[in-house]
């Protein structure tokens, strides 16, 4: 297939915007790329992209795709004043959750979780990573990245897994979070390891969670198998989560609200990507901002993802999410472009998708717009034309 006509976000040295260019796709890789002038005139279907802006197909590096059951209680709840750290002490939160989770079969967590990636897909995701952590068991928490696996045979999407057993402590090990570590979650990484269902580990570093202690632990088993480690981090309040996750050469640092000068000096000189999850500073109506100039000047790479989630983050938009971390964070539209291409797969560890280049996977997204501002511009609107994932495009 050769993609004439087209104007290019390479996202190579910046967003790289060139006009009237050429993509070849053989397979399902990126096998040329240049000015139409010179595309290659050898077979294959020729399609005229009258000018649209080609980007590489978006990738949402921090979800929760797959879970049991729905908030909306939980939501009015804290409509009506409760915090999120009250609403969790108070036996809802991320423990509701698990319930529904553990309740719910593979096929019933896999039915639930489709019409959200859908939604993904039709704004032009191609790749999404996907977090277990509501179901801390072993049996359960197994069973939620089986399910994240299934999505990937089950629709034209790539899939990247994070065991995420150390979420929350469930209430038969409350107080006991050392106990729930070594019983539940090492456990749960061996076996998780052993069935191929874990591409990282993730955490969740808090008050309310797991201690730096308990997390260090935890990447130590994970680093001991091979598994690069990422960590929700100074969301809530400052624990020092992300200068841990760059110590264990994290791949990536969530949130990040609360990030001081010492994180982000760690991250930077380790190469940790933060990602920035609007969705839940909105949902929580967080004031802290995460300190985005502090990033930058660090030069620490930003991501940005929609943390699908039911508690904070009931939400499936990515183009959503870069509109917010523009209005709410003061990011530039190529910033967050960036973060759903290029720095997202930083942040997941793939080499091979988030630019435009030969050799790379044919993973591309084709939009009814001449400028990448016009991506994170729009307020509920998204204006994917067409969306090509291994070389396929999408019927
Ligand atoms: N931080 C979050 O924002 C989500 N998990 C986490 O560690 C929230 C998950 C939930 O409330 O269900
Ligand atoms: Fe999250």
């Amino acid at each position: 297939m050769i993609l004439t006509n087209a104007t290019l976000a390479t996202m190579e040295n910046g967003v790289g915007l060139v006009e009237a260019t050429a993509i070849r796709l053989e397979g399902d890789r990126i096998t040329w790329v240049g000015p139409e002038a010179e595309a290659p005139g050898d077979g294959g279907d020729r399609i005229d992209l009258g000018g649209r802006l080609v980007t590489p197909g978006l990738i949402d590096c921090h979800t929760h795709l797959v879970h049991g059951g729905d908030r909306a209680r939980e939501f009015e709840m804290r409509l009506s004043g409760a915090s999120y750290e009250e609403v969790a002490r108070a036996g809802g939160g991320i423990v509701s959750t698990v319930r529904a989770t553990r309740a719910a079969s593979e096929a019933e967590l896999l039915a639930s979780a489709l019409p959200r990636l859908d939604r993904m897909l039709s704004e032009g995701v191609t790749t999404v990573e996907v977090k277990s952590g509501y179901g801390l068991t072993v049996a359960d928490e197994l069973k939620m990245l089986r399910v994240a696996r299934a999505l990937e045979r089950t629709r034209p999407v790539r899939v990247h897994t994070s065991l995420l057993a150390a979420h929350a402590v469930p209430p038969e090990y409350q107080g006991r979070a050392d106990a729930y570590l070594d019983e539940i979650c090492i456990p749960a990484l061996h076996a998780a390891h052993a069935e191929g269902l874990v591409d990282s580990v993730d955490g969740f570093c808090e008050g309310i969670a797991f201690s730096p202690d308990q997390i260090a632990r935890l990447f130590v088993v994970a680093q001991g198998l091979g598994l690069p480690v990422r960590l929700h981090a100074e969301q809530l309040s400052n624990l020092g989560g992300a200068a841990l996750a760059a110590r264990h050469g994290a791949l990536s640092a969530d949130h990040l609200e609360y990030l001081d000068e010492a994180g982000a000096a760690a991250m930077a000189a380790a190469g940790t990507v933060a990602v920035i999850l609007p969705a839940a500073f909105y949902t929580l109506r967080e004031t802290q901002l995460p300190p985005i100039g502090l990033l930058r000047r660090h030069g620490v790479r930003m991501a940005v993802a929609t943390d699908c989630n039911p508690g904070t983050a009931p939400m499936t938009s990515l183009t959503l999410a870069m509109n917010m971390a523009c209005t709410l964070f003061r990011m530039t539209p190529e910033e967050a472009l960036a973060g759903v291409t290029v720095h997202a797969a930083a942040a997941l560890g793939l080499s091979d998708a988030g630019r435009i280049a030969p050799g790379l996977r044919a993973d591309l997204a084709i939009w009814d717009a001449r400028h990448p501002a016009e991506l994170s511009y729009r307020i509920g609107a998204t204006p994917l034309y067409a969306r090509i994932h291994g070389g396929h495009l999408d019927a």
